[in-house]
């Protein structure tokens, strides 16, 4: 029986019509990120195959250099961005610093996390694409409010690509056969209370007494919550926005500001978490309200279920 799918490309055709004045530069950039995803996609389901085909630093079998795969994913993104003629600028976390477009610059700034969770790749463990997008503008240092887009994109047993352009968040599953992204989760929101929690408990004796508690209480309810880490932020945030629950990396007596920068990962998460029903706090705040000192700057963050992220604030 035929039914009818929609395609990422057709969604977001779609979405940008119902803004006056759109010129179709949205869509055209979304796109080029969505065509790098799917080539990191198929590098990265070919990692264990890297003893093979060579290590990095060596030629492999085709003699062709082989490269890290968060260093491919970082030149990919940035050489299809950069020539896209849609991007004014770009930032990645794989770079020392953020750069203008001279030639072909468009109307957007896009901040990236290539391969996130990039820890995981030797041990077959969900990575994952982060990206944030603004309005073109002679600062780096926006305030997370202004994004107007923000995504990510999951490289698991299936790949999917979530995304906000603040009207809500919509997931995509790769269909492999095809070749295309199809919705397959569409208006997502989390539930508003949840019963997994998610954070490196090994540094549980560093956190101050608030976070103790915070998480101690996870164990004391009467029935006590799951605890989940995959330790790629991607797949932690991805779960808790389909199940509910809490994600948080917070600051530790040896990180004041925990690990996770804001721009490249704490905002774009935060929108998309916003944008499901969830809520975010980073340092008593919403993080995307926090003005940045440094595009490298880091945050502690707590983010998930309206209940639970409540919670917090009252300790
Ligand atoms: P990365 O961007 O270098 O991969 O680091 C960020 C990752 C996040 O995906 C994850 O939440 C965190 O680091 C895990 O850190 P830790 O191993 O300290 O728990
Ligand atoms: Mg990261």
């Amino acid at each position: 029986m035929y039914k009818k799918v929609i395609t990422l490309t057709e969604f977001i055709l779609k979405e940008e019509r119902n803004f006056t004045g759109s010129t179709g530069s949205f869509t055209l950039l979304l796109t080029q990120i969505e065509n790098a995803s799917k080539i990191i996609a198929s590098h990265i389901k070919k990692a264990g195959l890297v003893d093979i085909l060579g290590q990095t630093g060596q030629k492999n079998a085709y003699d062709e250099e082989v490269q890290r795969l968060d260093e491919f994913s970082n030149h990919l993104l940035v050489d299809i961005l950069s020539e896209s003629g849609q991007a004014h600028a770009i930032a990645s976390e794989e770079l020392d610093k953020p750069f203008f477009i001279k030639k072909h610059s468009g109307n957007y700034t896009v901040f990236l996390d290539p391969l996130d969770g990039s820890s995981n790749i030797d041990i077959n463990i969900n990575v994952g694409t982060i990206f944030s997008i603004y309005r073109k503008s002679e600062s780096f240092l926006e305030p997370g409010i202004k994004q107007v887009a923000a995504g990510y994109i999951i490289y698991g047993p299936s790949v999917i690509f979530v995304y906000s352009c603040g009207n809500g968040v919509n997931g995509f599953t790769l269909d492999p056969s095809m070749g295309s992204f199809l919705l397959s989760h569409p208006n997502i929101r989390i539930p508003k209370r949840g019963s997994i929690y998610s954070v490196n408990e090994g540094y549980f004796p560093l956190f101050s007494k608030k976070d103790q508690d915070y998480i101690g209480s996870f164990k004391d309810a009467i029935k006590p919550y799951k605890l989940r880490y995959v330790g790629t932020m991607v797949s932690d945030v991805h779960r808790t926005l389909l199940k509910g629950g809490v994600f948080m990396y917070p600051a530790d007596s040896k990180h004041s500001q925990g690990k996770l920068r804001l721009m490249y990962e704490v905002n774009p998460m935060s929108f998309i978490m916003q944008q499901a029903g969830g809520m975010a706090i980073s340092n008593g705040k919403n993080p995307l309200d926090i003005v940045p000192s440094d595009f490298t700057q880091k945050v502690p963050v707590v983010m998930g279920s309206k209940e639970e992220v409540e919670k917090y604030m009252e300790l």
